[in-house]
């Protein structure tokens, strides 16, 4: 076969299905063979775009997302992407042709060093160096974006397609973590036997390893409450009585109220990052004196962030399963308050919902005077109108900013795979291409994302693909014509002094039209909800739709309040613009 034909067939042989990219010289010989291959090559408006759609994919589908793109140029505009995929541990492989081995180093076209670009933000890079092993390479590519859950790079030498070799089709190697060493297996079962308030902390893990299930029937066993890592709220169903919504920015108070109790705090499936455990609402809610078990598919976060009693390298669902039997007749310290436990979980989500529920504005002195006498909506009872209002089974992603980061605290799922905020890499512009990619891999399946006016402005191009493609999504743009997330610094620590945060926008949703999608502008909060509902039936017939929501200036809690500090002068010139 020739090399092109062997990278095709290991792609087939690997399940893709579907390839995100922008077409290029670099890689003709084997795109000519995609449609007959069974791939279909989805084209996008920007590789940024093309690679968040890969790791949209790979999220909603736990398969493979793939990107592909010219040498030098499409490369290089993957990267943001693939730095945020490798924040939510996706499986994307960035396919990035490179120059001609025979010219490399000569400064020819679209040449640059493609490995130490990408060296920081994938697990593993394979390089083709020889075109005989372009099948072995590219199944290890895919192989190790598995088993490392995280993005790798297959770099290919442009003339290195063409030629003739002989070889098998590697068979895709899937190696599991397995449920955990016996011993840290046995340690764990007895301080949580041992527990009298233990907390199952739900994280990304328990998604990515289909554990949802084990996680709920361990965590009826003990009685234990379920939070959500940070931004994971798909990873416990909400409506079970343990459920109590997710910790972190703009996360649920019950959740936070609950996890501060426990003295034995099971983190299945969760890295604990530093951000996402970071104090909330004034509150630093973090259990230390508890007792931590850790579990999780990486040994190297083991540990890392947080002092674990049990460090546990396993697959979240087996190790879920693996202690439950271990608990199997077993006697446990919390069953004695496991009534009052119950109520406790009770009063706290009842307190939480009854809160959210009387919160539909903004508090702070410089969003009511944002808001006073405004005509706009409020963005939190939007929020709650599309709580409201959203489908079954609908999948949202989330971008970076004020609006979309308080939709924290109004985002419940019942099936995991629902939900993709823009994970650490914490980049604005992600959310809308996400979602599109995993409406290519679950196509029966609303799909909605919240966006910023800002953020849309990075990445509403993506609508074109969408419209050109046939990939129907909702784009949910909060307009409040600013980069509100960084203004509220601006409002905090810098006396409202405004630079570089006021937006201009055109009609959102008259820029839909012209590309060709469906645009409504919503100015009443009694139309957010049957707006919502129109655009996901109009994804069946096909259309994307952007739902231009006007809503006031107000702003919730900031990001980074951990990471400023009241501005100091020392220059007279710059003397005023202290911190008083
Ligand atoms: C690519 C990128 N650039 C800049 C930032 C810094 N940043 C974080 S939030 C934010 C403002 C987002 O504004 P918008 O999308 O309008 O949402 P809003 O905060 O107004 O709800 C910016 C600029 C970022 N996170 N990512
Ligand atoms: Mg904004």
């Amino acid at each position: 076969m020739t090399p092109s034909e062997a990278f095709v067939e290991t792609l087939v042989a690997q399940g893709v299905t579907h390839v995100f990219g922008i077409v290029g010289s670099a890689y003709m010989d084997a795109l000519d063979l995609f449609p007959a291959a069974g791939i279909r090559f989805v084209p996008t408006v920007h590789e940024q775009g093309a690679a968040h759609m890969a790791d949209g994919f790979s999220r909603a589908s736990g398969r493979h997302g793939v990107c592909i793109a010219q040498n030098g140029p499409g490369v290089t505009n993957f990267v943001t992407a693939i730095a945020a995929a490798y924040w939510a541990h996706s499986p994307v492989v960035a396919i990035t042709p490179e120059a001609g081995s025979l010219g490399i180093g000569l400064g020819g076209f679209q040449e640059t060093d493609q490995l130490a670009i990408f060296s920081k933000i994938t697990k593993y890079q394979a390089h083709v160096n020889h075109p005989s092993r372009m099948a072995e390479l590219t199944a290890r590519a895919f192989d190790r974006a598995h088993l490392e859950l995280g993005p790798t790079q297959l770099n290919i030498p442009r003339d290195y397609f063409y030629g003739e070799l002989e070889c098998e089709i590697p068979q895709p190697l899937r190696i599991s973590r397995g449920p955990g060493e016996g011993a840290a297996l046995d340690a764990a079962a007895a301080l949580l036997a041992g527990a009298r308030a233990p907390v199952i902390l739900a994280g990304g893990g328990v998604v990515m390893s289909e554990g949802v299930a084990a996680c709920q029937t361990l965590a009826e066993r003990l009685g234990a409450p379920v939070v959500s890592s940070y931004l994971h709220n798909d990873s416990f169903p909400a409506s079970h009585p343990l459920a109590c919504g997710p910790i972190g920015y703009h996360g649920s108070k019950a959740a936070m109220r609950v996890l501060a109790a426990a003295d034995v705090v099971l983190a299945l499936g969760s890295r604990l990052g530093p951000f996402g455990t970071l104090p909330q609402y004034g509150f630093e809610y973090w259990p230390a004196a508890a007792k931590l078990i850790q579990v999780d598919a990486d040994p190297r976060v083991l540990g890392l962030v947080k002092p674990a009693a049990v460090a546990l390298c396993a697959d979240a669902r087996e190790a879920a399963q693996a202690l439950h039997e271990r608990l199997a007749g077993r006697k446990l310290a919390g069953d004695a308050g496991r009534a009052e436990r119950a109520e406790r979980v009770r009063a706290e989500q009842q307190g939480w919902a009854a809160e959210l529920a009387g919160w539909e504005h903004e508090n702070d002195v410089w969003s009511v005077a944002a808001a006073a006498g405004s005509s706009r909506l409020h963005p939190r009872a939007v929020l709650r109108e599309l709580e409201r209002a959203m489908p079954e089974r609908a999948m949202v992603s989330t971008d970076i900013g004020n609006i979309c980061q308080i939709a924290n605290s109004y985002l419940r799922f019942e099936p995991p795979r629902s939900m993709f905020g823009a994970m650490m890499f914490g980049n604005c512009g992600y959310a809308f291409p996400a979602i599109v990619g995993a409406r290519a891999a679950a196509p029966e399946r609303p799909a909605i994302a919240y966006v910023g006016d800002g953020a849309w402005g990075m990445s509403f191009g993506e609508l074109l693909t969408c419209v050109r493609e046939r990939l129907p999504v909702t784009a949910v743009v909060f307009n409040n014509e600013q980069w509100g997330a960084e203004k509220k610094n601006q409002v905090d620590f810098y006396a409202n002094r405004f630079v570089g945060v006021e937006l201009e926008n055109p009609s959102w949703a008259a820029v839909a039209r012209a590309l060709g999608a469906h645009g409504v502008t919503v100015e009443k909060l009694s139309d957010v909800g049957p707006a919502l509902r129109d655009a996901c039936a109009a994804q069946r017939e096909g259309r994307t739709t952007v739902l231009e929501i006007l809503v006031t200036r107000e702003l919730g809690d900031p990001f980074r309040r951990d990471a400023l500090k009241p501005p100091k002068r020392l220059l007279p010139k710059y003397k005023s613009l202290s911190a008083p």
